[in-house]
């Protein structure tokens, strides 16, 4: 693979490969083509070891003096995460102990490794793919079980082999309808062979299947922001402090208690949530709820999807739609998902709510009647069904990828329908290949392994 411009591999690299802060143990990584001055520097002249054997030992520093004791172990490449050369030397975790050895690597002739380097090289000597290596960080920065069980699935190779099936797919398309354009004499029907339309629409129609699944591990990923908007007294932060389970925000029967932005994270089924709760929506002449209103609506643009909050105890039957001019604009495009809630129900005596479709949800986040709905709900409008057990990890950078494929295919079939030839067709196969193979790096620019790479930490 030719990406060695992206770093210099020639470079020993060494950084601590555990949390930083106090642990019982430290782990300190060197890789490189060559780590046996590092064998003796830290080991003694004399030392040779095993492959993958623990080797008890003190680590010394220049003049012989022990700075650490603790195991080393050398796996020689390319048997190693890196593929390289590595050296692994396990002492104490403390912060200082582990720069002593740290500081000792580099006499010896490493160098500081980049954010994701050890990952970088890994890719880069075929190690892991780039969906594999983005399933390392993943892991590490699961912050649910279900994100963890996707990402530990993708690291397996279990999405770069359903693109690789893809892209295999899309090959053997390509193969036949250019084998027909190069052979025009032969006056191959396109539209009237039925084996390369049913291939076609079932690609299609796979790939579809296969965007939702990845949308799925984004969202275990990613999770989603969720902002709490609606009239003053509307009952938004009890709403906030109802879902956290925990009093955060300051409730009171005044209208215009919020003022600031606040933030909870909680977890619905192991979507990771953001909640936002946000100042009440109305004109008002004071200059810090003013603030508080022009912040909300900051956040609103920038929401996932809003619950729209609203007192079913008061006559006040405004809207979210009459409240925010560019409203339609916005919901046009697909960008926002509002779930209108209906609060205070226990108010109400024998409330019934209508059943206007998922984006209604009716309780009271006084006494909780109605959370459960109101959370199924959340799940349904984000589109997560809880079936975690096929899913892998994604990121929004797939998406992007496999939605770029699969509109191509559409449109590569229209374009045979409208032409009945097959040059079209193939151009578009060509790329929609093109986007599946940058998922997992075959095709992937510099720049862009650079900025994924460098998203990682240090010691990755
Ligand atoms: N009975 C009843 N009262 C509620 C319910 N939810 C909220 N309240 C009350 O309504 C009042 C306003 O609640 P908040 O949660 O502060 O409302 P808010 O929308 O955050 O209001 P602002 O911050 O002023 O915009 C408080 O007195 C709450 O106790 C509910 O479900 N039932
Ligand atoms: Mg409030």
């Amino acid at each position: 693979m030719n990406l060695n411009t992206i770093s210099n591999n020639t470079d020993t690299i060494v950084a601590v490969a555990t949390a930083p802060g106090r642990g019982g143990v430290g782990v300190v990584r060197v890789s490189g083509k060559d780590v046996s001055p590092f064998v003796a520097g830290f080991l003694g002249e004399k030392t040779t070891l095993k492959p993958r054997q623990a080797y008890y030992s003190s680590f010394l520093d220049a003049d012989s003096n022990p700075l650490d004791q603790g195991l080393a172990l050398y796996f020689p490449a390319p048997h190693s995460f890196t593929g390289e050369h590595v050296l692994e030397l396990h002492g104490h975790g403390g912060p200082v102990v582990m720069d002593l050895l740290i500081n000792r690597s580099i006499e010896l002739g490493a160098r500081m490794a980049r954010p994701g380097e050890f990952s970088e090289r890994a890719f880069l000597n075929d190690k892991l793919d780039l969906a594999q290596a983005e399933a390392v960080a993943d892991l590490i920065d699961a912050s649910s079980s279900q994100a963890a069980k996707s990402a530990i699935r993708s690291l397996q190779g279990e999405f770069s082999t359903k693109i690789q099936a893809f892209v295999e797919r899309m090959i053997a398309l390509r193969v036949f309808v250019e084998a027909a354009i190069d052979f025009p004499e032969e006056e191959i029907d396109f539209l009237a062979d039925t084996s390369l339309r049913k291939k076609l629409d079932a690609l299609s129609a796979d790939l579809i299947e296969f965007l939702s699944m990845a949308h799925q591990g984004a969202l275990l990923r990613e999770g989603i922001t969720l902002v709490l908007a609606g009239k003053p007294n509307a009952g938004k932060s009890s709403l906030l402090n109802a879902l956290a389970g925990q009093d955060t925000a300051i409730v009171t029967a005044i209208a215009g208690t919020t003022r600031d932005v606040l933030r909870e994270k909680i977890n619905l089924d192991g979507v990771p949530l953001n909640i936002v709760d946000t100042a009440g929506l109305r004109d008002t002449e004071d200059e810090v709820e003013q603030q508080g209103v022009k912040r909300a609506w900051q956040e609103i643009e920038k929401a996932d999807a809003i619950l729209y909050v609203i007192d079913v105890s008061s006559n006040d039957k405004t809207c979210l739609e009459d409240l925010w001019p560019e409203y339609s604009q916005r919901f046009s495009k697909g960008q926002h998902k509002i779930i209108s809630v209906f609060n205070k129900v226990d108010l109400v005596e024998d409330f019934k709510g209508q059943d206007d479709g998922a984006l209604t949800a009716y309780l009271s986040a006084k006494t909780g009647a109605g959370l459960d709905g109101l959370k199924q709900t959340i799940l349904d409008t984000v589109g997560y069904q809880n079936q975690a057990e096929g899913l892998f990890s994604a990121r929004r950078r797939h998406l992007t990828a496999i939605t770029q494929a699969s509109e191509l295919v559409v449109h590569g079939i229209a374009q045979l329908n409208a032409t009945n030839a097959g040059e079209l067709l193939a151009e578009d196969l060509r790329e929609a290949q093109r986007y599946l193979s940058e998922i997992t790096g075959e095709f992937t620019s510099d720049d862009l392994l650079g900025v994924i790479f460098s998203s990682f930490c240090i010691g990755k």
